[in-house]
Parts: C-alpha cells; structure tokens; sequence
C-alpha cells in the first residue's frame, strides 16, 4: 500500500500521517485536489485507527426542534422560518415533554434539541424546556442549543455568556451540539447568512463553554458557494481553538442540501465530495477525538463506507430529523440501533454503543 500512496505522490504526507506530525494547510490542499480518494481516504483511515482502533460509535438519540420560527433566514437553510409562515411552528414545554414522554419506553441517552432564533420567546422559556425535559426523563443527557442560540439566550437575558450556560447547566444542559458553525469565512456569512452571529462569535462561544467545562461539537456545512480554501481556513480555526481549549469531541461535515433553501441553483453533492471531506476533515482536524458520519445527511450506506475513510461514529437513532428532511434529505426519519450495529459490523468494525460524552454503555 506505501508504493501505491508514493505513486499517488502522497508519500510526505503519509510520513507525516505515520509520524503524527500536523498537517499543513498546502497538505489539505493536496489531499481536496487529489483525484485518488482511496489514496486519500487510506491516509485517513490511518489516523481513524490510531485515535478509535477498530471501534465505531453510535447513540440512542432523539431530536427534538422546539421551533423553526428565526430571525436569521439563511439561504441554505429550509428550516428556519418567518413568524406568520404557514410552516412556523413553535412547541410549548408542554409539547416538548410530550415528545419526550412518548419515547419513555425506549433506551434514549440523549436528547439533541436546536431551534431557530426565535424573535420573542423569552430565557424562561428555555430553562422551563431543560427542566421538563430532566422532569420526564431524568437521567437523559440534553445536548441543546448551538453556539448561535446561546448567542442569542445571553443577550435575550441581557447577561454574560457565562452566566447564561451556568443557569442553563443549572436547568439540565449537558453538552451544545455543533450546528451554526457553517463555514466562518466572512464572505461565505456574507453571501448566505449575513444576519448570524460571525464565525469569531461562534468560536467564542465554544470556547467560554469549554473554559465552563462544557464539551461541545463542531460541524462544517459543505457543497454550496464554499471554495476549498475557505473549508481549510474553517479547520484551521476549529483546529487552533482545539489546541487551545481541548473542548471538541466531535466534528461533523454536513452535507448542503439544496431544496427548498435560497440556494436551489446548486445541486446536492456528490459521494465523492462526501467522502474528501471527511477523509480530510480526519487528517487535518488532529486534535479532535471523532469524526461522525451522519448518516441522515449522507445517506446510511455512505455512512457505512466513511468508516473506512476517517469517520469513527454514525450519530445515532435520531428519529423525527427535521432541518435536512425540510431541505429534501430523502434518508430515512430514523433508523433502529439494530439497523446501525448491522451497518457498522458489515463495515468490519466494532459497534460500541456509547454516550454523549463517549462513555461506552455496550459493544457487539
Ligand atoms: O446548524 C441547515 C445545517 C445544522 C441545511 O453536534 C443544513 O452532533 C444541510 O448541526 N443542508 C443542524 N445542512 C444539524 C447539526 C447537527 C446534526 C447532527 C449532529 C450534530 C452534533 C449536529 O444543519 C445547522 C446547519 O449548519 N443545515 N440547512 C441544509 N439545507
């Protein structure tokens, strides 16, 4: 195989990957140019099997979206909508407990909660939600809010963001999700979300999360008007705050899904690009412990096959996904953790399923 990664005039790279040394951003560049993705995707699965062995990961999850009622109307979002839009809709807490409720018979570890930015729910709001939620369910980990929300929450309460993640962590917050970050380029933000905190805010706010203690995940939103170089820069910056804070667990490519958004002109992407980004994504980001595959934007055979190519996690059950099927994801709305350890075991790995925070709860 070192003959064939030569030919494909990898081999720096491969030293590199073998001595543990960074990559720089011109060795990113190569690897995204290079045609050869199973020269590529090998070099990942080196650094996949130094950090998690033979081992892929998967949780018990449900998603619950409180609302899609937003201020910030990005164009490659088909989520987010205007108050008074015929698809608005908001959950009361009450709501939220239901739906919490009527998963009680099922082994959920987590709960994964985002919403929009909502224009005038109030901070009590969001607290009542995380108590409802611990009120129904008490030993669920609640991974809510993106670094957007929280954003916002501090400035709803008029309080530091300090202050407002402690009164969430006391209300039930466990860990914040890694949506919102989509590619900090001050142009790509321009261009497709001018209205949403800057990625240096988004940073930020993972960072005081971290100093709190709080572990969060990052994601990058890949396939529309982003060029190569501003996804390096992205993993650069999400790679430099790692050296700094040690917070990240997880990094999570999402796949653009074009339907319904502002943004229809451009297609969906393509297996390949799927793959390059979390291949790349796995040997740039060396300070992250795990790269997800999610499988409700990549699809779950794809999913299966990124297990080779630098993903050491599959997310989880999930169930009632609504941000990528309003952007016409046509995967499925959940899938069974039978169905996901059969996925995982036909790739050659190990299932272990594990927590939020990667405690392992069972391996087959
Ligand atoms: O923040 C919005 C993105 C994110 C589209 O932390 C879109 O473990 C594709 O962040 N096509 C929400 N993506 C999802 C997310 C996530 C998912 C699973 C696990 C974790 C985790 C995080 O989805 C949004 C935005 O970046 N998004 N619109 C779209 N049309």
């Amino acid at each position: 195989m070192d003959t064939y990664i030569e030919q494909a005039g990898l081999k720096s790279i491969l030293q590199k990957v073998r001595a543990g040394e960074r990559l720089t951003i011109e060795d990113g560049r190569s690897l995204y140019n290079h045609p050869n993705i199973l020269a590529v995707g090998y070099l990942a699965n080196i650094v996949r099997e130094q950090k998690n062995g033979n081992q892929a990961f998967f949780i018990y999850n449900q998603h619950i979206n409180y609302s899609n009622i937003c201020t910030n109307l990005c164009k490659f979002c088909a989520f987010g909508k205007e108050k008074g839009d015929a698809l608005a809709y908001e959950m009361s807490v009450e709501e939220i407990k239901a739906k919490v409720r009527e998963r009680l018979d099922e082994p959920i570890n987590e709960i994964h909660m985002v919403g929009g930015i909502h224009p005038d729910l109030p901070f009590s709001y969001y607290l009542d939600a995380l108590r409802g939620i611990k009120e129904v369910r008490p030993d669920v980990h609640i991974q809510a809010f993106t670094c957007v929300e929280i954003h916002h929450l501090a400035q709803l309460a008029g309080q530091s963001v300090q202050q407002t993640l402690n009164d969430l962590v006391d209300a039930g917050l466990g860990s914040l999700p890694g949506g919102g970050a989509e590619v900090f380029s001050p142009r790509i933000r321009q261009a497709t979300c001018e209205r949403k905190l800057p990625g240096t805010g988004w940073l930020e706010v993972a960072k005081i999360a971290h100093q709190q203690g709080l572990r969060t995940n990052a994601t990058m939103l890949y396939g529309h008007i982003e060029t190569i170089d501003e996804r390096l820069e992205h993993l650069d910056a999400l790679r430099r705050t790692q050296d700094e804070t040690g917070g990240f667990l997880a990094f999570i490519p999402l796949a653009f899904h074009p339907k319904n958004t502002q943004l229809t002109e451009h297609s969906g992407t393509t297996g390949i690009n799927d793959l390059k980004n979390i291949a790349v994504s796995r040997l740039m980001l060396d300070n992250f412990p795990h790269i997800k595959a999610y499988w409700v934007m990549i699809g779950p055979k794809l999913a299966q096959v990124a297990l080779s190519f630098g993903a050491d996690d599959m997310d989880g059950t999930v169930k009632e996904e609504v941000i990528t099927h309003m952007a016409g994801a046509e995967t499925a709305q959940a899938l069974g953790h039978k169905t996901l350890i059969r996925l995982i075991q036909e790739a050659g790995r190990q299932p272990v399923q594990r927590d939020t925070l990667y405690n392992i709860l069972a391996t087959y």
